[in-house]
């Protein structure tokens, strides 16, 4: 398996040497939300270009993300905040394939655990987000978290010994810790997601019950961005292999942990996704409740009379990052759109619709509400929910051109 790692690593090289994508997406974006979910004009952001591999380890993410700094001076605390989370991954990925050894699976405290969704808390969706949490404030570099099991951002500003690094906030980070828990316990794919932000202001956040002060409000704020004010953003996946793919704005790159060694390896560089395709992924349950023209796009699909003329193929897994992995890898279109129930859909635009978004469009994708473009919408508050549907372009660009055509 490490040979036809390292062979796909030296033909890929010249992967390296493309220039950055066209789909590049400014942080700073501030154009209007447009009917089309097209991206802005790229900005220049360097990758790296490995003329040597190493024939045992291949090109490391640690080593491409010391590379990545050293070509953009502004992303030098980046790599640090990365070790952590790919830390992190590595941990979680052991607990979730052990844990119908250790025992834990089921609800959390035997069921009644609630978090502020409303949802019920599996044991791994504790364990994973204290790891994440440890990992992340070990790295010395993050200012304040948002977590989709906590309720307000949580204050990670590092103290006494444990720090690593002296040095002053920079990032907030947010995440989903076990994004697709429901499905654990049946050993069906899972991930963790992750979106990273500049963090301007110095701020403290204490955990307690009496609601947020005037300071905490800042913070919270501050955690309130739209995707395009992303520095970074990506997911693990575990599954038949554990994968960290991710972005700083310069493509795609896709990282699989060699258990051997210990380390994710670069196996897919520069992720593009087709642009279009025969496969669709959705919970098709919903169908009847969705608006007219996702609907009738979809009943389109099925008997091959979209603009494609595809017949298309239903593959669903419930698990968001493994339905994303694939769409980005084969095409295709994902999402969880709006319902007559769930006006703002399911997913969570903050630590779920924001990273995942800009994943796919910097692989080549486009990423809807089927009105909005998802990266320049601005959230109200943490766990704001946002419609979905994100994929290859022809076929995303068909919903929006639905949703446009009847009025929306
Ligand atoms: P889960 O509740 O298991 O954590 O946003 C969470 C999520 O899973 C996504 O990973 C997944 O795409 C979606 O919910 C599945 O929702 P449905 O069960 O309603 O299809």
């Amino acid at each position: 398996m490490k040979l036809a790692i390292v062979a796909a690593l030296i033909t890929s090289v010249g992967a390296f040497m493309a220039p950055a994508p066209s789909t590049f997406i400014s942080r700073r974006t501030t154009s209007p939300i447009m009917a089309t979910a097209s991206p802005p004009a790229p900005a220049a952001r360097k990758t790296p270009v490995f003329d040597e591999v190493c024939e045992t380890t291949g090109v490391t993410l640690t080593r491409f993300m010391i590379e990545v700094a050293m070509l953009n001076p502004e992303l030098s605390e980046l790599p640090s905040l990365f070790s952590g989370i790919e830390t992190a991954c590595k941990a979680i990925s052991n607990m979730v394939k052990r844990s119908q050894l250790t025992g834990d699976i089921g609800y959390a405290e035997g069921g009644g655990s609630i978090n502020v969704q409303g949802e019920e808390q599996k044991t791994l969706d504790i364990m994973t987000n204290d790891v994440l949490k440890r990992a992340l404030r070990f790295t010395g570099k993050l200012g304040v978290l948002a977590s989709e099991e906590e309720d307000t951002p949580v204050d990670v500003e590092p103290t006494g010994k444990e720090v690593m690094f002296d040095e002053t906030s920079k990032y907030v980070a947010v995440f989903d810790p076990l994004d697709g828990s429901s499905n654990v316990d049946a050993g069906i794919p899972t991930g963790t997601i992750f979106g990273i932000f500049d963090h301007d202001e110095e701020c403290v956040v204490n955990d307690k019950d009496e609601g947020l002060t005037e300071a905490e409000m800042v913070c919270l704020t501050n955690t309130l961005k739209p995707g395009t004010d992303l520095i970074a953003s990506g997911y693990c996946l575990y599954s038949s292999s554990c994968f960290f793919v991710m972005t700083v704005g310069c493509g795609v790159y896709g990282f699989t942990l060699d258990e051997s060694i210990g380390e994710f390896v670069l196996t897919h560089p520069n992720i593009k996704i087709p642009e279009t395709s025969k496969i669709y992924s959705f919970n098709e349950a919903n169908l009847p409740q969705w608006d007219e023209p996702m609907r009738e796009t979809v009943e389109k699909w099925r008997i091959g009379e979209g603009k494609s003329g595809n017949s298309f193929s239903s593959r669903y897994i419930g698990s968001m990052v493994g339905d994303v992995h694939r769409t980005l890898l084969y095409g295709g279109v994902f999402g969880y759109p709006s319902d007559k129930k769930n006006v703002n859909g399911k997913l969570r635009l903050l630590y779920e619709g924001a990273p995942m978004s800009y994943l796919m469009e910097q692989a080549g994708g486009l990423s809807t509400t089927g009105t909005k473009r998802v990266m320049e919408i601005l959230p109200d508050e943490v766990h704001q929910r946002v419609p979905i549907v994100m994929g290859s372009k022809q076929d995303v660009q068909e919903v929006v051109d639905a949703y446009s055509a009847a009025g929306f």
